[in-house]
Formats: structure tokens, C-alpha cells, sequence
């Protein structure tokens, strides 16, 4: 990990009153073992294309890998520089509809959800109904600086029809490659969302698994409720990253407030920070125990979500109401939703002409069109209204 970050561990323990020291031994420790695990290493597959069965291995043991060095800088460049500049597209505050230019703002007449805010360093899931009320406990919120915003950005659904550098990020063909091998060769979309996590403001997400439709399945396994891609901008910290009990999305569903009830605080024990630099790319099993402390350091976080299902996990399955309306997933609602992918290989075939594009098994015998043309993102208008949310 190239960030020093003994700067941050000092900043972010003194937000915390008397539990200054316990969060900087926490830190540290978590920071420590995550760094000991053998999981993380370049993206590697077989002659025959399979995934490297050691890096399939330690994903199954812990629930996520670290993929080092998968986005180039020069598409981290990209990214940045395309997310600066949406942002600034953004309404300027919650309730506002302009954003910094005075225009209208580029979330502006979207019904599906897109732009989350909270108030800086806080909690806003911990401890609600807010998606099926997942997030059971509400993590510590610590003061923000006297002039922090009020409200600060926070998620961003559906960022594909917002940004093209990540609508060509979504079909990085390494990382299809993956999904493919994880949830086979006509593997679904889920969503795709930014999580904004700016130094000294950005927002906690509490412990939660993500998976919400198949514990009780007969059929179920520690695969089937997909997994994250989560690729760093700007990398990825014990201070600002996501933390995670290694192995618990082989459990079931666990009960959190239990366990933080046994902790006697909400740093649950044998949980490690997923530390990264940018251009790393984490795969996070959806049912593994995870969640985010608010960002009380120097470093920003800015992760590039997106979502990868099996087929049969989704496919004439009641979605849980969690990204979308409770809606039923059939066959033409997956191929649409699926659209997304196809323009995205096609811009990153524009982008990056030298690259071997991926080749999606479900595109063979589509005679859909699905040629990208600049200026084509309000095409995309609302296109996370089929978000599979399971
Ligand atoms: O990035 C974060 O802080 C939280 C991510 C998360 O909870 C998720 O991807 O499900």
C-alpha cells in the first residue's frame, strides 16, 4: 500500500473522545492483517481462460481479493477527471435543483434514486429501515469541523448514465473476464453506484450484508447473492475503506446487533480494512459482513461500484425492493437492464483500440445494436430503474 497514512490514524482517533484509543489500536491491528492475507495480487487466468484457482481459493475463503494494478493511470486519469467534473454537475445541496454553474442539475427529472447526501461524518443507514433495514446498528457519528456543509454527497446510484469514463470502466475486460469465471459466461448486472467518501465529510455505512432474497433458498451458497467490484480512484484505506469479517459470507445471515452487543463496540473483532492503492480493483462477496467508518482523515475515497450476479440468482426472481420497486425479473428485463453492458464494451472499444475487447457470451446472437455514439448518455436516462436487487 503506497499511502502513509499514520497521519490519518492520529486525525481520525481524535474524533473519538475517549475511544481515541481503542480506534487507533483498531486501526492499526486491522491494518496489519489485512496486509498479511494472501489475498491480493494481479488479475492471472489459465491458458484455457479459467481464474487462477488460487485467487478463486482465497476469494471463497475470505470473501473478497485485492486485483492490484488493473486500471491504468491513464484511466484513473479518466475517471477522476470525469467524476470531478460531474460532480460539479450536481445539485448544490439537497434540496437545491441548480448545481455550482447555476444550471439545471444533472440529476434533474431522474425518477429512479441517483444522488444520496448525509451530514458530514454521519451515519444516515446505521440503525434504520432504510433498505429492509440492513444496516441494524448506527455507527458512531463524530463532529464534523464548525464550517463542514451541512449535507455532503455521499451515493451515487445509476452512475453510469452520469459518466462515460465509468460506463467504460464497467466493461474493463479483465474484470468481465472475472465475472464470468465467479458467476459463468451469461453472468446478469446488479447496480452501479459511486460511494463518495471525502476527507473529513464523508459518510459511514454501518455493518450489513448485502444480500436480502436467498437465505433461506435451498439452493443457497456463499455465490449466490453476486459480488462487487470495487475499483479505487483514489485508493483505499484503514481510515476511509470498507471494512470487512473475513469469511462470514459463508454464515448465513448474521445478526450484527448481536455481534456488536458481544463486541461491546461497533469495532467488531477479526474484522481488516480492504487497503489498496488507486487502479486496484477489490471483489467483495455481497453476503460477507461489511461497512465503512466516516472518513476522519487527510485521504479521499472515491469507489467505482458495480455489481455482478449469476444468472440463476436473478433470473424469474421477486427483486427485493432495495434499489428499485419490488418488481419480478424476467428474461426481457434482464436483457434490457443488460444494455448498458453492450454500449459499455462498445465505448471502451472507442477509447482503447488496442485493447482485446470482452466478448459477452449472451451478445452472440443479439442482433441488438449496440454501438455507442458520444452524447448517447441521456439514452441512459433512468436506466438503474432495473437495477437487480436481490
Ligand atoms: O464503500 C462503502 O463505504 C460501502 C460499500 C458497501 O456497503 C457496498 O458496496 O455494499
Amino acid at each position: 500500500m503506497d499511502q502513509d497514512i499514520s497521519r490519518s490514524i492520529e486525525a481520525c482517533a481524535a474524533h473519538y473522545g475517549e475511544d481515541a484509543d481503542a480506534m487507533r489500536d483498531y486501526l492499526m491491528t486491522g491494518q496489519a492483517r489485512a496486509l498479511e492475507l494472501d489475498n491480493r495480487g494481479p488479475i492471472r487466468f489459465n491458458e484455457d481462460g479459467s481464474l487462477a484457482l488460487d485467487i478463486r481459493e482465497s476469494y471463497s475463503r475470505y470473501g473478497f481479493y485485492v486485483f492490484t494494478d488493473v486500471v491504468s493511470d491513464e484511466e484513473i486519469e479518466d475517471l477522476r477527471n470525469d467524476i470531478e467534473a460531474m460532480r460539479k454537475r450536481l445539485p448544490v445541496a439537497p434540496d437545491e435543483i441548480v448545481d455550482s454553474y447555476g444550471n439545471p442539475a444533472l440529476s434533474l427529472g431522474c425518477k429512479a434514486p441517483n444522488l444520496l447526501w448525509s451530514k458530514p461524518l454521519g451515519d444516515p443507514l446505521g440503525g434504520s429501515d432504510l433498505a429492509n433495514g440492513r444496516h441494524q446498528v448506527k455507527l458512531y457519528e463524530p463532529k464534523a469541523a464548525a464550517d463542514a456543509p451541512a449535507a455532503s454527497p455521499f451515493i451515487l446510484l445509476g452512475s453510469l448514465q452520469f459518466s462515460e469514463a465509468c460506463l467504460r470502466a464497467y466493461a474493463h475486460p479483465q474484470l468481465l473476464k472475472v465475472a464470468a469465471a465467479i458467476n459463468g459466461d451469461d453472468f446478469a448486472p446488479f447496480n452501479e453506484t459511486l460511494f463518495i467518501k471525502d476527507p473529513f465529510l464523508g459518510a459511514a455505512v454501518s455493518w450489513h450484508q448485502d444480500g436480502d432474497t436467498h437465505w433461506d433458498n435451498p439452493d443457497f451458497d456463499e455465490d449466490i447473492h453476486g459480488f462487487n467490484f470495487m475499483t479505487q480512484v483514489y485508493g483505499s484505506t484503514a481510515v476511509n475503506g470498507v471494512w470487512v469479517l473475513p469469511g462470514s459470507h459463508k454464515d448465513g445471515h448474521i445478526d450484527i446487533k448481536k455481534l456488536v452487543a458481544e463486541a461491546g463496540s461497533e469495532r467488531l473483532p477479526g474484522a481488516v480494512p480492504m487497503v489498496c492503492n488507486a487502479g486496484d480493483v477489490i471483489i467483495s462477496n455481497r453476503q460477507i459482513v461489511h461497512g465503512s467508518f466516516p472518513n476522519t482523515g487527510y485521504e479521499p475515497r472515491l469507489t467505482v461500484n458495480a455489481g455482478f450476479h449469476r444468472r440463476s440468482s436473478v433470473l424469474d426472481v421477486q427483486g427485493a425492493g432495495i434499489h428499485t420497486d419490488v418488481i419480478f425479473y424476467d428474461d426481457a428485463f434482464i436483457k434490457e437492464r443488460t444494455k448498458v453492458l453492450g454500449y459499455g464494451i462498445d465505448a471502451r472499444r472507442q477509447r482503447y483500440p488496442n485493447e482485446t475487447q470482452y466478448t459477452y457470451k449472451p451478445f452472440e446472437n443479439d442482433p441488438t445494436d449496440y454501438t455507442w455514439n458520444s452524447g448517447m448518455l441521456s439514452e441512459l436516462k433512468d436506466y438503474n430503474l432495473r437495477d437487480l436487487s436481490i
